[in-house]
């Protein structure tokens, strides 16, 4: 019978298969502990009569039952028992958020679009930005088909134009053909992401090749006039996305000269910074140096294999950056500042005819995911409108089927209803806040931990029949910090263990893809870690061929 099968297995499981040398050495074999898979089988009696009643679903949930609600007995030991203390840097609230994101859009739109340039000098006539059929809802409704779950426009890019009529310049849709100069596109993408449930940031260039005054004081002042509009006019903003690129060649009202700033002094950055905190607490600020969402270094898609979560950020400042350390980040780090993967779904960031054809295949982005989410970063994929104000046809096409392949993988977690068993569970498995089960919840906020002296546990997850799979998803609980610094995958194959795949930083999210393996047991082990691990999940998907 399938239930008596599992529960052999599973006592067979216990007793020898899932105590490695590493288990055996641990605290967790030293002191005697009550069996623990035994425990979630109380009550034996009505296990049985479940099982006798052919109702061995019923007799699953009543093993997960039982493993969650414990005896009162239990209820003194379980107040003695405190999760782990937090390890190194952890993310502020507002961080945790932006975590959730994980991926999001930018859009790339300006008078460039017009004139077909990447970097517009900033002599251009305001006149040129003329949309032929804007339709802001086609734009953040294509994001959302794709999976983003926030937008980015840039309201200003380094040529000194606004996408939304500033008091402070005369260098915008003010003086464009558009809406006869009485557009916004700031408002109604913004508008269009509260109405589509996304959420809506923005990019405003530091650097500014129109205007008069860049280099001087006075520049610094009319930036954040320009950022406090922007901040205070559009509802929630997520992230103020602070570019690197500054200084240079412009026009500058006619100079047309080449300026440069000092890049650590000039922006009086922690002050902007300061700025943004007071207006809109709950915005991440990007920047090569965070403070806290970092560049990962490339705009190429792609995070480091190792990529840690923290960084000595002291050590940055926006537009002087060690691109292979944000690449990576710093362990040890003294600050939490994730990467964010900045990249565009055409060759440019903005539209040019000459690129439809190299629009960036499903299949392309589906990787750009693996190597960025699925490294613990973010991925920002650039969607820029054409000159009807609308994303072509060739990136919807694109985007569509990159959401049809993410879908067809993630959608089910062939971990979900597996028996989980870990060679050690913090405080003798008495409090359900530490158990194995926690990670195949499909909840980030609770995760399994050890005792704090066993540092390198592992967990099997007992799939009960033979399964196929080729992505293995890890996360650790964030508001403990990083905590894993290396790990091991193996599978169960005639009668033994096989390694599958290794690696280093988990962090929020690590995707580790393999060649398809069909097995009933997966074990990972923890193999290096300076303090008990916290992890909130381990998942199976099956990527289609
Ligand atoms: C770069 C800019 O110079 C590009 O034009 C683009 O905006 C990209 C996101 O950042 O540094
Ligand atoms: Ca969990």
């Amino acid at each position: 019978m399938f239930i008596a099968t599992a529960i052999t297995n599973q006592s067979k499981l216990r007793r020898s298969e899932t105590r490695p040398p590493s288990i055996l050495r641990s605290s967790g074999a030293m002191k005697p502990k009550p069996p623990r898979f035994y425990k979630h089988f109380i009550p034996t009696g009505l296990f049985a009569v479940l099982i006798i009643t052919g109702l061995p679903g019923l007799a699953l949930r009543a093993v997960i039952t039982s493993a969650q609600s414990k005896p009162s007995r239990q209820t003194a030991s379980i107040k003695k028992i405190s999760p782990p203390t937090p390890f190194g840097p952890v993310p502020s609230p507002r961080q945790l958020r932006w975590h959730e994101l994980e991926f999001y859009g930018f859009v790339h739109f300006t008078i460039n679009t017009f004139t077909d340039k990447e970097w517009g000098y900033g002599d251009e006539d305001p006149a040129l930005f003329n949309p032929t059929d804007f339709d802001a809802e086609q734009i953040v409704r294509t994001a959302k088909e794709a999976g983003m779950k926030g937008l980015i426009l840039t309201a200003k890019h380094h040529d000194g134009f606004c996408l939304w009529p500033s008091k402070f310049t005369e260098h915008s849709v003010k003086h464009s053909l558009w809406r006869d100069g009485r557009g916004d596109v700031v408002k109604e993408i913004s508008a269009a992401c509260r109405k589509f449930g996304l959420k809506f940031g923005v990019y405003l260039s530091p650097w500014d090749r129109n205007r008069k005054d860049y280099g001087q004081p006075s520049y610094v002042t009319y930036f954040r006039n320009q950022l406090r509009e922007l901040l205070t006019n559009y509802g929630p903003i997520f992230e103020v996305f602070f570019d690197g690129a500054n200084g240079g060649d412009g026009f500058y009202g006619g100079a047309r000269e080449v300026r440069r700033i000092d890049r650590e002094t000039f922006y009086d950055w922690p002050a902007t910074w300061q700025m943004v905190r007071e207006l809109q607490p709950n915005a991440s600020l990007f920047s090569d140096a965070g403070p806290d969402v970092r560049w990962v270094g490339n705009e190429r898609g792609v995070a480091g294999e190792t990529c840690w979560a923290t960084l000595n950020k002291g050590d940055f400042v926006p537009g002087r950056a060690d691109q292979a350390r944000l690449n990576r980040g710093d362990r040890p780090g003294q600050s939490w500042v994730p990467a964010e993967c900045d990249v565009s779904i055409r060759p440019g960031w903005f539209y040019h005819a000459q690129e439809d054809a190299k629009v960036r295949s499903a299949q392309n982005l589906v990787d750009l995911y693996y190597s960025s989410v699925g490294r613990g970063a973010s991925l920002l994929v650039n969607l820029p409108p054409d000159r009807r104000g609308r994303i072509h046809d060739n990136d919807v096409r694109s985007l569509r089927e990159f959401r049809r392949l993410l879908d067809a993988t993630f959608d089910r977690d062939f971990a979900r209803d597996a028996n989980v068993i870990a060679g050690n569970v913090r405080g003798s498995d008495l409090d359900k806040r530490f158990l194995p089960q926690n990670v195949i919840d499909n909840r980030r906020d609770t995760y399994w931990s050890s005792d704090d002296e066993v540092h390198t546990p592992d967990l099997v997850l007992d799939l009960k029949r033979e399964t196929t799979f080729n992505v293995v998803r890890l996360r650790e609980y964030l508001p403990l910090g990083q905590r894993v610094e290396g790990f091991a995958l193996d599978v169960w194959r005639d009668g033994a263990w096989i390694e599958f795949a290794r690696g280093t930083s988990i962090g929020s999210c690590r995707l580790i893809r393999v060649p398809t393996l069909t097995t009933s047991k997966v074990r990972l082990r923890i193999t290096q870690a300076p303090v008990c691990p916290a992890i909130s999940e381990v998942a199976l998907f099956l990527e289609p061929k």
